[in-house]
């Protein structure tokens, strides 16, 4: 493995403190003192690597994420924190690990876990620094949000502080619950030909960011959220982007092999029980199935597109960084999984883009490891607002963006349930579940994570050296909620 710096946490609060002294940002600009940049943070649901941006899948269709990452600095070895919206997003809004926290799973409780609780969120911490902050759609985890953080931090949020998604009422649908009835989260299928997407809420949540940048009536510095639940299941798009993937050419996922568990120790099926893929092959939706996760992307795409070209048509065009993520990633059927809550790379491998005016350069590309819990300590230090205290276990991504091969940490880490890790060098991806047993692939060969090579002698050293990436401190199972039956469809 390559060597490279690993960063201690008091180290890394000393750099975190450092680098927030004074910014790019923070200097006369047309008599405004300390004139701070705005930030555009789109959140992208269960968006996995089947993107122009990552090549996950040669068959996605994104000109508009490939056209906003030629404008910055993509991250193409970037992971989530948790492999599960839940925990992925509380980490990232709070940038504690879920180790730090045990903040593991999607019940795992935001506000009553003390240690998630007593943080500074990321809306706070912006609106502690005198930005007018702003959301709409999903930024945080539905049930946090819409039943326990009721808005915390934000000025103003659509559709209201307590529903963090726009309804799907008005919705008119054409599929017939694929699965046959069998799940209402496992449908897909095209919207009724009179029903566009305005009417979608993730057609909602771009028309508001849309209208809120056009508006020009934002008080700056602002921080505004746009949360974009698909390509999360139901799979639900106007027909038109159905027909972009006409059935008879969708192809199988490319990392599918038969028999890849047999040298996969069993604590994996331990963590999330996930019956969906056996389901869809015997229905015979699975090709139908990746052309509604196709759809869903490419409208997707449409809509990230049209909230960029309101910001580039926007005044405040010039002092905005954007930043974009997806939550986590998503099996098609590798190693036998629909879904995620996996601590392989289809499951933990994320989309992270920033374009930052006055210090990303267009076209980069950047392959060491990194992770969502990196965006807080990031935007802190590229906005110059001092980060709170002994909080934040994430790095600071602007070293990257100003050098890409910049020295940096061997490896990152993705939690998923008590004491399960997913370590992922520029290399390697070691595994080590809470029983002790292990994975080891080696990318530079095996890119499906197809060959374990944890019982071969030859990489003792390897494995040894991935252990020590590991947190030193698993804090237990935190507080679960139980979340208020609601009604309706989906
Ligand atoms: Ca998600
Ligand atoms: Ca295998």
């Amino acid at each position: 493995m390559k060597a490279t710096r690993r960063i201690s946490i008091p180290l890394l609060l000393a750099l975190t403190v450092f680098a927030a002294g004074p910014s790019i940002y923070a200097q006369e600009d047309d008599g405004q003192k300390n004139r701070k940049p705005n930030v555009l943070f789109i959140a992208i649901d269960d968006l996995n690597d089947w993107n122009g941006i990552l090549k996950g899948n040669p068959q996605a269709q994104t000109p508009h994420l490939d056209r906003l990452a030629s404008k910055g600095i993509v991250f193409t070895n970037a992971h989530c924190a948790a492999p599960a919206c839940g925990p992925s997003r509380s980490a990232i809004m709070s940038g504690i690990r879920p180790s730090t926290s045990g903040n593991y799973i999607n019940k795992s409780s935001l506000t009553h876990n003390p240690i998630l609780n007593d943080s500074v969120l990321l809306p706070e911490f912006f609106q502690g620094n005198d930005y007018f902050v702003c959301g709409a759609g999903k930024l945080f985890h539905g049930y946090h949000f819409n039943y326990e953080v009721k808005g915390r931090g934000f000025d103003e949020y659509y559709p209201s502080k307590t529903q963090d998604l726009p309804s799907w009422e008005g919705l008119k649908f054409s599929s017939k619950l694929p699965l046959g009835g069998w799940s209402r989260t496992a449908d897909w299928g095209p919207l009724r030909s009179d029903v566009t997407v305005d009417a979608h809420p993730d057609g909602k949540t771009a028309n508001w960011a849309t209208s809120q940048l056009l508006g020009g009536e934002l008080k700056e510095p602002f921080f505004l959220g746009a949360g974009i639940f698909q390509p999360h299941l139901p799979n639900y798009a106007p027909q038109k982007y159905f027909d972009r993937f006409p059935l008879e050419d969708i192809k199988l996922p490319e990392g599918y092999l038969e028999n890849d568990l047999d040298d996969v120790p069993a604590a994996h099926a331990k963590m999330a029980h996930n019956p969906w893929l056996t389901r869809i092959r015997s229905t015979g939706q699975w090709k139908p199935a990746i052309q509604a996760y196709l759809a869903c992307t490419a409208m997707v795409d449409d809509l990230v597109g049209q909230i960029v070209e309101a910001l580039e048509n926007s005044k405040y065009a010039e002092n905005t960084i954007i930043v974009l993520w997806s939550d986590h990633g998503f099996h098609h059927g590798e190693k036998g999984r629909w879904g995620k809550y996996s601590l392989w790379e289809r499951a933990t491998r994320v989309n992270l883009l920033w374009v930052v005016p006055g210090v990303t350069q267009p076209g980069l590309t950047c392959g060491r490891p990194v992770n969502l819990l990196d965006i807080y300590p990031t935007l802190a230090s590229l906005t110059g607002c001092a980060p709170p205290k002994n909080q934040l276990e994430g790095n600071d991504l602007s070293i990257l963006m100003k050098d890409p091969e910049a020295d940096w940490n061997a490896a990152t880490v993705t939690t998923f349930g008590y004491k399960n890790y997913g370590v992922r060098s520029e290399r390697y991806r070691y595994i080590v579940y809470a029983d002790g047993s292990e994975e080891l692939y080696d990318h530079t060969n095996d890119r499906w994570e197809w060959q374990n090579l944890a019982k071969n002698p030859k990489f003792a050293e390897v494995k040894k050296a991935m252990r020590k990436e590991l947190p030193s401190h698993h804090e237990p199972n935190g507080v679960t909620y139980q979340v208020p039956k609601r009604g309706g469809r989906p």
